[in-house]
C-alpha cells in the first residue's frame, strides 16, 4: 500500500478512509519527529497537512518520493511552492468548501468584538448581572466595512455585510470592477475610511501588511478582525495599539505562531480570541476532506489532480 504521512490529525471518517487506502504515517504522534522521519521518510508518497502547517523545506527534503503535498485548506504560504516544483512535487489545497464558514467566523468576531459579547458573558457566568455595569458597546448595523483581500472569501463576507446594512470598500492587489464595491487602492486610506478592517488576504508573501501606522489611521473607534493568517499582522504592534486605545479592538482567530499566543494579547479585554477555528465545522472538514481524498486518489491513478495549486 502507498505511504503517506499525515502531519495533523483528520476528521475520524476522512482517517477511516485513508486508512483503507493507504499506509499512514502519524507525524503529530512522534515524540521524535526526525527519527521518525529517518525511519519512514524515504517511503512517503503523499502529504496531507493543514493550511497554516504546511510542510517545511527541511521535512520536504527528508522524502525522496514524495509526489504530492494534499493541503486540506486554502492558504499556501507554509508551503514553498517553488520548492516543490522544483523537486517535482505537486500541491493540492480544498478551494471552495471553506468560504462560508471562514467568513461566518469573521461576522462572529465582528459582532462578538463591538457588542463585547465576551465580557457580557462572563458577567453572566459570575453571577455578576446587577454587579457590575458593563459599558454600552458599539452598533453593528450600518458600519463603514474595508475588506482586505477581495477572494472568494472575502466576496462572502461583503455579501454578509449588504445584509448588515454596512458599506463596503475593499483593497486588494487589482481592481475588481464588477465586484459593485468601491476600490481603495491603499491599505491605509482604506483602515481610515473603516469602522472595521477585516483581513481576508492570502499570506503567500509572507509580509506584515496591518502596521502601526495602518492601525493608527483605523483608529480609536476601529476594530481589527483577522480570518487570514497572523503573520500578515505587526502582532508587537497589534498588542501596543489594543492596550494604548490607539484601536477599539479586535477579533482573532490567527496567531502569528501557532498555537502560541502572546501573553499580553491575551490579557487584552478589547481582544476577542479563537484557536484558528475559521472552517472547523463537521460539514466543512469532512468537505475538505473529500477533496483531500480525490486528489490523493488522481495523483496515484495517474490523473490531473482535481484541485492542483499552480505553482
Ligand atoms: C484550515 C486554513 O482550516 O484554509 C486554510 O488555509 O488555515 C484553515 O482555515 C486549516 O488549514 C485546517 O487545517
Amino acid at each position: 500500500m502507498t505511504d503517506i504521512l499525515l502531519t495533523q490529525p483528520v476528521p475520524a471518517p476522512i482517517d477511516a478512509r485513508l486508512q483503507a487506502l493507504y499506509t499512514l504515517h502519524r507525524l503529530y504522534e512522534a515524540a521524535d519527529q526526525d527519527a521518525y522521519l529517518r525511519q519512514v521518510g524515504g517511503r512517503i508518497r503523499a502529504v496531507v497537512t493543514g493550511g497554516a502547517k504546511g510542510l517545511a523545506n527541511t521535512v520536504m527534503d527528508r522524502l525522496p518520493a514524495l509526489e504530492v503535498i494534499a493541503i486540506s485548506g486554502i492558504g499556501t504560504d507554509a508551503v514553498d511552492l517553488q520548492h516543490a516544483r522544483r523537486r517535482g512535487v505537486q500541491v493540492t489545497t480544498t478551494p471552495g468548501v471553506l468560504t462560508d464558514d471562514v467568513a461566518d467566523m469573521a461576522m462572529g468576531l465582528l459582532i462578538m468584538a463591538l457588542r463585547d459579547l465576551g465580557n457580557g458573558e462572563r458577567i453572566v457566568r459570575a453571577g455578576q448581572w446587577g454587579a457590575v455595569v458593563q459599558p454600552l458597546a458599539r452598533k453593528v448595523t450600518g458600519i463603514e466595512l474595508g475588506i482586505v483581500g477581495l477572494g472568494r472569501v472575502g466576496h462572502a463576507i461583503a455579501k454578509r455585510a449588504q445584509a448588515f446594512g454596512m458599506t463596503i470598500r475593499y483593497t486588494d492587489l487589482q481592481v475588481q470592477p464588477d465586484s459593485g464595491h468601491e476600490f481603495i487602492p491603499d491599505l491605509t486610506e482604506l483602515a481610515r475610511r473603516s469602522d472595521v478592517l477585516v483581513l481576508a488576504a492570502s499570506a503567500d508573501q509572507g509580509k506584515a501588511i496591518i502596521t502601526a501606522q495602518v492601525l493608527q489611521a483605523l483608529g480609536r473607534d476601529g476594530y481589527l478582525i483577522n480570518v487570514a493568517r497572523g503573520k500578515l499582522v505587526d502582532e508587537p504592534a497589534l498588542i501596543d495599539a489594543l492596550r494604548e486605545g490607539v484601536i477599539a479592538g479586535a477579533g482573532l482567530d490567527v496567531f502569528a505562531d501557532e498555537p502560541r499566543v502572546p501573553e499580553a494579547l491575551r490579557a487584552l479585554p478589547n481582544a476577542v480570541l479563537q484557536p484558528h477555528r475559521a472552517s472547523a465545522t463537521e460539514q466543512t472538514r469532512l468537505a475538505m476532506g473529500e477533496i483531500v481524498l480525490a486528489n490523493l486518489q488522481a495523483c496515484f491513478q495517474g490523473q490531473p489532480l482535481p484541485t492542483a495549486v499552480a505553482c
